[in-house]
């Protein structure tokens, strides 16, 4: 339980200590030249370069940004959680979110999206750890005007991915008004850093889900493990999570998840790796007893909940030791 509790100290720490010396985070500034590699699988979100997979979590209040670094042994330890620097925080006053991981200029480093409800910007952060290297808007390689998705158009960043298998991660959005989703493939230019769409993709539109429907569009990993991304919805009125397997924009087929979340009382926050096992695993926030919850995943097309685990505890388990984790720290993974 020692894992636990020093997590939940540090971000009651924190949570109280994050708002001094905010300024500008949102400053392009990418001017690094980098080399190209092709990313390997399973270092999607690996900020230390251990081969392990981390989880970045933001604070709603602070806008403290901080990475839970995994461990190949004990899973995330606690003692090895760490704090992007004060002045990089983004708090929702900004109308900035954070929106997905990935390594967006393939230098093996994972990087950090963020889009902006008012306004309707996305931008990069390329980070090396918990130092940010540079950041860019998203901008269009072709004239099309929705380039930004304002809050009221009802677009929202779902995940981050290679869909076409590329090498490129691409963006993923869903629209809670029409029920639309769409992919954009996006490339990249080192010189300096820029991130570009080269097009948007909408998926048929039998497969719109809107808010109303309760379907909620919570993140992709390749589940089945065919190389493909997947896309994971979770019914919040019913609990129920279904994968749908893709080739990119194309519906492949879907098959649920073999135990169903607390009805109304869930949220699906990522999908990495806890176990580093191969298989996308589930982390989600029960909004109830607030903690953080993994189920680890194995089986057929990857649906079947091998175990449920306790990733973060909102109350201690030890009497003697006082420990809250802060509900407004929310997961960026996916
Ligand atoms: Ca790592
Ligand atoms: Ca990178
Ligand atoms: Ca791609
Ligand atoms: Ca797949």
């Amino acid at each position: 339980m020692k894992l636990q509790i020093g997590v939940s100290l540090w971000l009651l720490s924190s949570a109280t200590g994050g708002l001094s010396g905010c300024g500008d985070p949102l400053e392009a500034d990418g001017t690094e030249s980098v080399t190209g590699a092709v990313l390997l699988p399973g270092i999607r979100s690996d900020f230390n370069h251990d081969t392990v997979e981390d989880l970045v979590f933001h604070h709603d209040g602070t806008g403290n940004t901080a990475i839970l670094y995994g461990d190949v042994r004990t899973g995330f330890e606690g003692d090895l959680f760490n704090s992007l620097p004060s002045f990089l925080d983004v708090p929702d006053t900004t109308g900035w979110r954070g929106a997905g991981v990935s390594d967006f200029d393939l230098d093996r480093k994972p990087d950090i999206l963020w889009h902006n409800g008012v306004t309707g910007e996305t931008q990069v952060w390329f980070m090396d750890n918990i130092n940010r290297l540079g950041a860019t808007m998203l901008t269009a390689s072709n004239p099309v005007p929705d380039i930004n998705r304002t809050d009221i158009s009802g677009w929202r960043v779902a995940g981050s991915g290679d869909f076409n298998n590329d090498g490129v991660p691409d963006i993923l959005w869903h629209n809670g008004v029409t029920g639309a989703t769409d992919i954009w493939h996006m490339n990249v230019l080192n010189r300096p850093r820029r991130f570009r769409r080269i097009d948007a993709v909408s998926l048929k539109s039998s497969l719109n889900f809107w808010d109303g429907t309760n379907m909620r569009l919570v993140g992709t990993n390749d589940f089945n493990r065919d190389g493909k991304l997947d896309l994971v919805w979770h019914n919040v009125a019913t609990g129920k999570v279904t994968v749908w397997f893709m080739n990119d924009t194309t519906f492949i087929g879907s098959g649920a998840v073999s135990r169903t979340l607390p009805p109304g009382q869930a949220e699906v926050e990522a999908t990495e790796d806890c176990n580093f096992d191969g298989h996308p695993d589930i982390l989600w926030h029960n909004l109830e007893d607030g903690n953080y919850y993994r189920w680890i995943m194995d089986g057929r097309d990857g649906l079947e909940v091998q175990t449920r685990i306790v990733l973060l505890w909102a109350v201690s388990v030890e009497p003697s030791v006082l420990t809250i984790f802060d509900p407004r720290w929310h997961l960026l993974n996916n």
